[in-house]
């Protein structure tokens, strides 16, 4: 061990979610660290904390987001829906949180704004926005990776009179009930929204710039017996679930669109419709969705039919239709399409008719209308993955900050550690798994705490060299390149943000394959990490 008694901590871990709740407990209570917390919210739960937009939800289905490291809770712990609410996600953390006693080690109100490697003691420095400073031999970012608010430059702005909201930032005292409501973006949150939206406002206007292929959630109550049987099955349920792609709980599909004729190809459609969830369509149908243009024509255009089949009007099925290939993140909600039929919901393609400015009385679009409304919801998603690492001075070797390390690209090994900052630890980094986030989570996790349990057995610093990290690069590229998710722009690239260079930001493998190869490194003696040992040049 190097210098365990001089630093204020062993550990600092930042951000209270998912990700940030779990490292705490395991470097606490496994490996008895000294561990403190801090997050910048008042409360903890990140995403769960801060999306509470109506209808804010997950579309993993329940049974597959949450842990599965306790037993016991998997036991206790019941839902009465086929997904899980952001007010039912939240009780679960609080009550993750209650039950191993972590609330006393995570400050919150307190958000870090530098994290500063000293080379001549080997610890690092984190600073928060009240002025302190404390220090730790390691560090663990779980700064989120869809947590960093996407604001739009729109002019005029700041002049709206009514109440502005991004989803991300949803204050407690704003009810949307019989106003008139304005939402700008339609990802996974602006139609979360817009469904849930449409039955309380007085009306509704939805500014779309792209148009999305959306299918049912299938959601609804859980039927009778379904939750214990689930508890019943859970020990194989994660091995499924650790060991599949996408880790959402089903079979990934193991046949290609194209082996079957087109009269198969409906009915397997047809019945991934009636079940629901977005994943499950694009990966548990055919298993060339994602990656053949033939495949993926064949489902978009289903969907496609979908929409022309729904929407009464046909001006607004025009717009709503998308034409670009179906590969961007897969969005499902129980009616979205149906919405556009009600009198109080109206469709204005920002595409053909963009938004000019944004007055004191609402939205003014190029054909001139002036869009008047109470509220405008800004459902226009996250500076994804390395967002959050860009707002805090982060220093490295060489006082060389992490902005300045991913000048080109934001990158990594494994999602998990990047090179020339020793001992720092990420939790969803650039180029970690693209999956149902919860399992992988899990697994960084986990892994992070074997290799700071090494360091600790060992002495000195882990660290990866900047050629493991650009071979990591190369990987992730080579996997993303295979797919169609770069033909499209959405923020899984970093496109969704004016300025930002496009960059593979996942590891497209699938959670099997990546905890395969957590498995073998960790076999290898950690190959790849540097522990105890200075890095080659
Ligand atoms: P987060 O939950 O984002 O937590 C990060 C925390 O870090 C935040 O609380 C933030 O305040 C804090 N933080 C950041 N910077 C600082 C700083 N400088 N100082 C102090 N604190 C800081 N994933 C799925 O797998 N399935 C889903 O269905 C799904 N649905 C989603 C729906 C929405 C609306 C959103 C936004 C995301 C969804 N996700 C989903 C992704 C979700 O973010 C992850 O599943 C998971 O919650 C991430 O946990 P985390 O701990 O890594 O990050
Ligand atoms: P997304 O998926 O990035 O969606 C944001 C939406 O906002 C999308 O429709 C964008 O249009 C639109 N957008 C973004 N910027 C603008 C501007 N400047 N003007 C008009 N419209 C804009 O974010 P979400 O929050 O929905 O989802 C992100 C993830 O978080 C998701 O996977 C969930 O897990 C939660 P575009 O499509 O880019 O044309």
């Amino acid at each position: 061990m190097t210098s365990t008694q001089t630093t204020d901590f062993d550990a600092i871990v930042v951000g209270a979610g998912f990700g940030g709740i779990y490292q705490l407990h395991t470097l606490r209570d496994k490996l008895g660290l000294r561990v403190r917390g801090f997050e910048k919210g008042a409360g903890i739960g990140g995403t769960w904390y801060w999306n509470r937009y109506p209808g804010a939800m997950s579309d993993t289905e329940s049974p597959f987001y949450r842990y599965s490291f306790d037993d016991e809770l998997l036991q206790e712990w019941d839902w009465a829906r086929k997904y899980i609410d952001q007010p039912d996600i939240l009780r679960y953390l609080e009550t993750v949180v209650d039950r191993y006693d972590l609330r006393k080690d995570f400050r919150l109100n307190t958000e870090v704004t530098s994290i500063v490697f000293d080379e001549a003691t080997n610890t690092w420095t984190v600073g928060t926005s009240a002025g302190e400073s404390f220090t730790a031999r390691y560090v663990v970012t779980a700064l989120g990776l869809l947590a960093a608010t996407n604001i739009p430059d729109i002019p005029g702005i700041d002049s709206f009179e009514g109440r502005l909201v991004h989803t991300a930032e949803w204050p407690d005292d704003l009810s949307i009930e019989g106003k008139r409501v304005g939402v700008i973006g339609t990802g996974s949150t602006g139609t979360q929204f817009i469904v849930a939206a449409a039955k309380q406002v007085s009306h509704l206007t939805v500014f779309q710039r792209s148009a999305q292929y959306s299918v049912p959630s299938g959601n609804g109550p859980v039927g009778p017996g379904e939750v214990d049987g689930y508890k019943s099955r859970f020990p194989e349920i994660w091995e499924q679930v650790r060991n599949s792609g996408v880790a959402f709980g089903f079979e990934e599909s193991t046949v290609a669109a194209t082996d079957v004729d087109e009269a198969e190809r409906e009915r397997v459609f047809q019945a991934a419709w009636d079940r629901g969830n977005g994943f499950y369509f694009m990966f548990g149908t055919f298993n060339d969705i994602a990656i053949n243009p033939e495949s993926n024509e064949a489902a978009a255009a289903f969907i496609r039919r979908k929409i022309a089949e729904t929407v009464k009007d046909p001006e607004t099925a025009r717009l709503l239709t998308p034409t670009q290939p179906y590969a961007k993140r897969p969005l499902c909600n129980q009616g979205y399409y149906d919405v556009y039929n009600q009198d109080n919901v109206k469709l204005v393609s920002i595409k053909e008719n963009p938004i000019v400015e944004i007055t004191p009385r609402g939205v003014k679009t190029a054909d001139g209308v002036e869009h008047e409304l109470d509220v405008l919801v800004l459902a226009t998603g996250f500076d994804a993955v390395d967002g959050n690492y860009r707002r805090i001075d982060i220093r490295g070797r060489g006082g060389v900050s992490v902005d300045e390390h991913w000048a080109d690209a934001p990158t990594s090994f494994l999602g998990i550690m990047t090179a020339g900052f020793p001992n720092m630890f990420m939790i969803l980094g650039p180029n970690g798994p693209f999956t149902n986030l919860v399992p992988s989570i899990e697994a960084q996790v986990e892994f992070i705490t074997t290799l700071v349990t090494e360091a600790e057995r060992r002495g000195g610093l882990i660290e990866v060299s900047q050629q493991v990290e650009d071979e990591w690069t190369e990987t992730c590229t080579t996997i993303a390149n295979y797919t169609l998710f770069p033909k499209t722009d959405s923020w899984i690239f970093g496109a969704n943000i004016p300025g930002k260079k496009h960059a593979v930001m996942f590891y497209l493998g699938g959670l099997g394959a990546y905890r395969g190869l957590l498995s073998e490194i960790q076999a290898k003696d950690f190959e790849g990490f540097s522990i105890g040992q200075p890095i080659p040049a």
